[in-house]
This record gives C-alpha cells, sequence and structure tokens, in this order.
C-alpha cells in the first residue's frame, strides 16, 4: 500500500503553516492554508495563493512546495481552482509536479473559484520522489491558484459535471470526491 503522503490541507485546519517539511517563498513565507470554504472544496483549509504574508491578495508572488513523496501509484487526483494562467505562460498561477526540480506535470485553474478535480496520469513516474508546488508569478485578475486534497489513487478523479450522482440528493455542484480519492486523503505525515 501507498504510505502516508505530506499533506496540507486534510488536518491542517488548525494549524497556521503548512507543515513539517513544506518550504513557502516570496509572498507566500511563513503562511499556510487559508480557512476558507469554496464550492466544491472538502473540509475549511485550502491552499489558496491569495493569502499572501501581507494580505496583498492577487499581488503576492512565490511558491508553496510540500515536502519530498514517492509517487505509488498510476494517478495523482486533486481538486483545484483559481486564475488560469499555465506555468509556460509569463505569469503562471499553477499547480505543478516537480521530480528532480522538474515540471512534469502542471495544471491551473479556469478564473473561477469553484474547485474542481483534475488527474494526473504519472504511472511513467512511478517509484520517483517528487514533490508538488503552487508557483504564482501573476499580480493581475485571477492571479491566485487553490488546490487541495492532493491523493495518490489507482483511478483518474473526473470532473464534478462528470461524476456519477449518488444515489437521491446530488446536484450539479456536488462536491462528493470519488470513492478512489476519498480512500487516500492526505494523512499530513511527511512520507515515510
Ligand atoms: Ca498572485
Amino acid at each position: 500500500m501507498a504510505g502516508p503522503l505530506p499533506g496540507p490541507c486534510a488536518r491542517s485546519s488548525r494549524r497556521s503553516t503548512f507543515g513539517a517539511g513544506w518550504t513557502t517563498t516570496g509572498d507566500f513565507a511563513g503562511t499556510g492554508p487559508r480557512r476558507e470554504k469554496l464550492d466544491g472544496s472538502l473540509g475549511d483549509g485550502v491552499l489558496d495563493t491569495f493569502a499572501t504574508a501581507d494580505d496583498t491578495g492577487d499581488q503576492g508572488t512565490g511558491t508553496i512546495t510540500s515536502p519530498e513523496f514517492a509517487i505509488t501509484r498510476k494517478y495523482i487526483d486533486f481538486l483545484i481552482a483559481g486564475g488560469n494562467h499555465p506555468q509556460n505562460g509569463d505569469a503562471p498561477t499553477a499547480f505543478n509536479l516537480l521530480v528532480d526540480g522538474e515540471v512534469v506535470r502542471t495544471a491551473t485553474g479556469k478564473d473561477s473559484g469553484t474547485m474542481d478535480w483534475t488527474s494526473w496520469d504519472v504511472g511513467d513516474l512511478i517509484g520517483k520522489k517528487a514533490v508538488l508546488q503552487a508557483t504564482d508569478r501573476n499580480t493581475g485578475g485571477w492571479g491566485h491558484i487553490m488546490a487541495d486534497n492532493v491523493v495518490l489513487s489507482d483511478h483518474a478523479a473526473p470532473p464534478i459535471d462528470r461524476q456519477t450522482p449518488s444515489t437521491s440528493s446530488s446536484t450539479a455542484t456536488s462536491s462528493a470526491p470519488p470513492p478512489a480519492a476519498t480512500a487516500r486523503h492526505w494523512t499530513g505525515t511527511p512520507g515515510t
């Protein structure tokens, strides 16, 4: 089974920082998960680069980086929202997977504050050590990125609008995660 992953959010709502092993740079130095409940989010803490050390919102830039962990499953599923500024642009708001310091997977938002599932196929990276990194070099409109509930999974988490409604009362805005993801929330413990 997969070992525990470093996690910013599942158990971090009572902390003021992201936790052991996380590094924060630029305007995010010393920050932690923002306490907020976004549409589609789970729990009450979110990695959100709008939450700068001096409350400058979109103007803040820098990085938030997880501890190193081993990729042990075929997919990395996570919730993402925020600005649509891809990593390969001049001023990204991106959530990235790095191996040996290189960005090997990247995601950005949709200029939306509604969190939705995204999945990376990392089958070719199984066995590698990696870190997650939020990179914000954008100071304009929608100049922030949010991410949460990163999990290693055997299944790709589909976007909310393509998930099968569960039983009776689900709506289009239901945030119920796929079973594969709920089973493996980050534990908040650095990888072992
Ligand atoms: Ca920013």
